[in-house]
């Protein structure tokens, strides 16, 4: 976990966070030393320790699954649970990761926000919507949006994008 997700895909804005059921510190700090865990470790209150869970354990528990630990949850961008899991499956993690954090969007035109085929001012009117946050654009919509490239939306897109409209170079 350590090496293989945490420190693999930092760049890519995936948090990593362990949660753990004791409130033991000497416990928790012989486990991250022993493992050398760099990520952080939080505390699930309402653990009466043990095996028992505490509050979030509880709420993500699938019954008559096996062994209620340990277990691995990935939660994707819009919070959506996208794995669970009650063995360490490394692979099947590393997989989903990979398709959670690679663009799924392959078929956009820049500019073309509304993706109506023409360019013109109904995707000024979806830039600006996106750039003060009353909408939000998928994931094409974004690359369509991001007129510079730069992976933000701001008015140097609006001032492409009209220009482009306008056909000022
Ligand atoms: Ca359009
Ligand atoms: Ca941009």
């Amino acid at each position: 976990m350590e090496t293989a997700i945490w420190q693999n895909y930092s760049q890519d804005d995936v948090i990593m966070v362990g949660i753990i059921n004791t409130s033991n510190q000497t416990q928790i700090d012989n486990f991250v030393e022993e493992n050398s865990i760099s990520f952080p470790i939080l505390f699930d209150p309402g653990s009466p320790g043990g095996v028992q869970g505490g509050y979030t354990y509880q709420d993500y528990y699938l019954p008559n699954d096996g062994s209620p630990y340990p277990r691995d949850f990935i939660v994707d961008q819009t919070g959506i649970l996208q794995y669970a899991n009650n063995e360490i499956d490394t692979e099947w993690m590393l997989y989903i990761l990979d398709e959670l954090t690679s663009g799924s969007c392959t078929d956009y035109t820049l500019g073309d926000i509304n993706h109506d085929l023409t360019i013109n001012v109904l995707d000024i009117i979806n830039l600006v919507n996106y750039i003060l946050g009353s909408n939000m654009p998928s994931e094409c919509e974004f690359y369509a949006s991001d007129l510079n490239g730069d992976e933000i939306l701001n008015v140097l897109d609006i001032v492409q994008l009209v220009n482009q409209i306008l056909g000022v170079e």
